[in-house]
């Protein structure tokens, strides 16, 4: 999709710190960091939001779960870590292309507010 940010940043049309990609996943640090580790997963598919999302595309959010796993492995976050989205804006979702925040590196309070 031509004007969404995250679209851009699956293109490389600007820069991101990829942490991992795999053909449908990308992950990478998010730029306003709320914890020692704070990663933004997303499809590479722009979907705006799970309202949005169709039967094909269950898949995806398995597949991004599973890089969440990869991720946790490969940092060494086996002290555990969160993993969560925002959809529309009661939840705060600022950027409509579907996204799950992991963070960890610190106790993290629950619930999130
Ligand atoms: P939200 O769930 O849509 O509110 O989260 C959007 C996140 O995307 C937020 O934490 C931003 O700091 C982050 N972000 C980013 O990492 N890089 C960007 O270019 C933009 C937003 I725009």
């Amino acid at each position: 999709m031509q004007d969404c940010i995250f679209c851009k940043i699956v293109n490389k049309e600007i820069p991101a710190e990829v942490v991992y990609e795999n053909e449908t996943v990308l992950v990478f640090k998010d730029i306003h960091p709320a914890a020692p580790v704070h990663l933004l997963l997303i499809p590479k598919k722009h979907i705006p939001t799970f309202f949005d999302m169709e039967e094909e595309d269950i898949k995806l959010l398995g597949d991004i779960q599973m890089a969440a796993a990869e991720v946790g492995k490969k940092l060494g976050l086996q002290k555990g870590f969160r993993l969560i989205s925002n959809c529309n804006q009661d939840a705060g979702q600022l950027v409509f292309h579907i996204h799950y925040h992991l963070m960890a590196g610190r106790p993290l309070h629950w619930p999130p507010g």
